[in-house]
């Protein structure tokens, strides 16, 4: 064997050095795969990674308030980035490492890299149980850690420290995968983190990691192409691919050459700015009637970049044509054949490119076109009508989005995740680039969206970030708001308190449920009161803009739509994190334009609104398809 230099360094500092010298490329564009590393220190990593942080500041070390919350804000990150950087999370052993459990469901459902560094028991095992230890009667190889197994895309137990030499490649490979990418989780035992080996030098050279733009099969194009020039309808569904692989230009020239109309996902809104004449806006579940209909009638729908969520396809029932075939452009062959798709596997920009010059000459029935077009100007006054209400006596949460919408500069980036929220903004934001809307809708995560708020600002510290966040999600993670003061990224939060769950509220009566158990009153008679109860409520004496000034933001309080537009202005200019805060009218909605959410209703109640709904859910249900091809 020929003699390596090598480095006597812990396990733990193997890590770190490796690490910071992970770069990627794509078009020519290189960078740093890591912009540093979220922690909260414990006895599961302190003196392993934590010392190996110390020891290399040079690899950024950031505190966090929560586990769960600095995974929010690695994943927002990475999305704000394109997948192309994202953090490293380091937790303690036991419940900092489980915390992160919900967070990496988020990034893998999401399809974002990140790097989670959980503590784990002692390999050596001797001192076992060790603090936070859960112990098993049938294996001494096991720990809390394995629950990390079905939410990562590679997990790994790294008991000597020589593994990180093999299993760290690996850990690269997957994160940099636009097909692969999700969490990826290193298991690391307290003991064997701080252990020494000679490693060799070489492990620590500088590596560029390329990130491919594959091109799909050759035959495959020309049957797409074919597909597209015999249809008579067909619609473009947008996802989040097409906002990673930066294929939003492409989408534009395609649409205009070939007259296509494009609806978007929660993942894919903003791929086509809403001011093109042939965006339908959001499609599905939470769509516009723009794009819903042409969803129903359309024979052939080019999926770019998506997963087909239930909310996409409105659970299946969007696509009524007994012809619709699908055409399926994704980085991921999973996806890539849903809905029995001729599937183009490759990259959105690269294939675009490709299809488009194979389409010389093919723009669809100009009816067909002009349709569209009216349906984009319908819908456009329809959101128009939706921003210029000014309900009384509480403001109605659509004309709140308006307001967000046409006092942030175009170039903001506004962040929300889950309550009713995501569903007004999916059809009513007004999205002018391609990181305009962000929206963690995979997981629809309750919690994501101030944390998300902290990371996406540090992936883009030039631009507004305007966090939209319920109460009920407020109360569940604040806790970034202080991270956001300690490093000086500012935040806007718009807290929008109606004392309790709207969404759920909404959909538990539209079950006939009357809202049980979803607004935040006290109890009588040992039972929560529904909306059955109206205004007969005792109120909690809960005080959520007091609790924002606590964490050290700047509040706004409004009881106006005036003084909401007033707080708006004053935030642009405000030195730190600020939250407006304003309630808003439970009630009001934003009517279905014609999607559907297949959520069961219960087949036996004695309550005749329940009843009813199941009816009508069972008629609905009636209408989901299968598409094999
Ligand atoms: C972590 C988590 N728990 C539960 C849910 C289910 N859920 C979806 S929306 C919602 C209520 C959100 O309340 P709030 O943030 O006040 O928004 P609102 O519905 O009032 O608009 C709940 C409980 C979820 N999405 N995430
Ligand atoms: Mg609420």
């Amino acid at each position: 064997m020929t003699e390596q230099a090598t480095q006597r360094l812990t396990m733990a500092q193997a890590i770190i050095a490796f690490l910071k010298n992970q770069y990627v490329e794509r078009d020519g564009l290189e960078q740093s795969l890591f912009a540093g590393c979220f922690g909260i220190f414990g006895h599961g990593n302190v003196a392993g990674i934590g010392q190996a942080l110390q020891q290399m500041p040079e690899f950024r070390y950031y505190q966090a308030r929560n586990e769960q919350a600095m995974v929010h804000a690695a994943v927002a990150f990475a999305k704000t980035k394109n997948r192309l950087q994202t953090f490293v999370c380091t937790s303690s052993v036991g419940p900092g490492a489980t915390n992160m459990v919900t967070g990496a469901a988020l990034a893998t459902i999401n399809r974002l890299p990140v790097l989670l560094l959980p503590g784990d028991i002692f390999a050596r095992r001797n001192v076992a149980p060790v603090l936070q230890q859960l112990e098993s009667e049938q294996t001494q190889d096991i720990s809390v850690n394995d629950c990390f197994k079905p939410v990562s895309r590679y997990w790994d137990r790294i008991t000597r420290p020589e593994q990180v030499l093999t299993a760290l490649p690996e850990a690269m490979r997957v994160l940099t995968s636009p097909a692969e990418t999700g969490a990826v989780t290193l298991a690391l035992p307290e003991d064997v983190q701080t252990e020494a080996y000679a490693y060799p030098e070489a492990f620590f050279r500088k590596r560029v990691w390329h990130i491919p733009r594959n091109r799909p099969d050759r035959r495959a194009l020309e049957q797409a192409t074919a597909w597209i020039r015999t249809s008579k309808r067909p619609l473009i569904v947008a996802g989040g691919g097409v906002i990673y692989a930066e294929a939003t230009d492409i989408l534009r020239r395609f649409v205009d050459q070939t007259g296509i109309p494009v609806g978007e996902t929660m993942a894919g809104k903003g791929s086509l700015r809403y001011d093109h004449p042939l965006s339908m806006g959001a499609i599905g579940a939470t769509g516009t009637f723009a794009a819903n209909r042409i969803a129903r009638e359309a024979d052939l729908v080019i999926g770019i970049g998506t997963r087909y969520s239930d909310f996409t396809t409105s659970s299946k029932t969007a696509f009524e044509n007994p012809e619709v075939r699908f055409i399926n452009i994704n980085v991921a062959a999973f996806d890539a054949t849903k809905h029995s798709a001729l599937s183009l596997v490759g990259d959105a920009r690269v294939t675009l490119e490709e299809l488009l010059t194979l389409l010389d000459g093919y723009s669809v029935d100009s009816n067909y076109r002009t349709q569209a077009e009216q349906l984009h100007t319908a819908w456009e006054e329809e959101v128009e009508r939706i921003y210029t209400i000014r309900n009384t006596p509480l403001p109605s949460q659509g004309e709140l989005i308006g307001a967000v919408n046409e006092l942030s500069d175009p170039s903001a980036i506004m962040v929300c995740a889950a309550g009713s929220l995501p569903g007004d903004l999916h059809k009513l934001w007004r999205a002018r680039h391609p990181k305009n809307y962000h929206m963690e809708y995979g997981y629809s995560c309750m919690g994501y969206e101030i944390a998300g708020g902290l990371g996406i600002k540090m992936a883009a510290p030039d631009r507004d970030v305007y966090v939209m966040v319920g109460d009920g999600s407020y109360l569940m993670m604040n806790s970034e708001i202080v991270t956001s003061i300690q490093e000086r990224y500012k935040l806007i939060i718009v807290l929008l308190d109606n004392s309790g769950y709207k969404s759920i509220g909404a959909l538990s009566r539209s079950l006939g449920q009357e809202g049980f158990g979803t607004r935040y009153v006290y109890p009588h008679n040992g039972v929560l009161p529904s909306d059955a109860a109206g205004a007969d409520v005792q109120t909690l004496p809960v005080d959520l803009a007091t609790n924002a000034r606590s964490l050290g933001a700047h509040v706004i309080e409004c009881k106006t739509y005036a003084d909401f537009v007033a707080a708006l202005k004053t935030v642009q200019t405000t030195d730190r994190t600020s939250v407006i805060y304003i309630q808003n009218d439970r009630y009001v909605a934003i009517p279905n334009y014609e999607g559907w959410w297949d959520v069961p209703v219960a087949e036996v109640s004695e309550m005749p609104s329940v009843q009813a709904a199941r009816a009508e859910w069972a008629a609905m249900r009636a209408q989901e398809r299968y598409f094999l091809g």
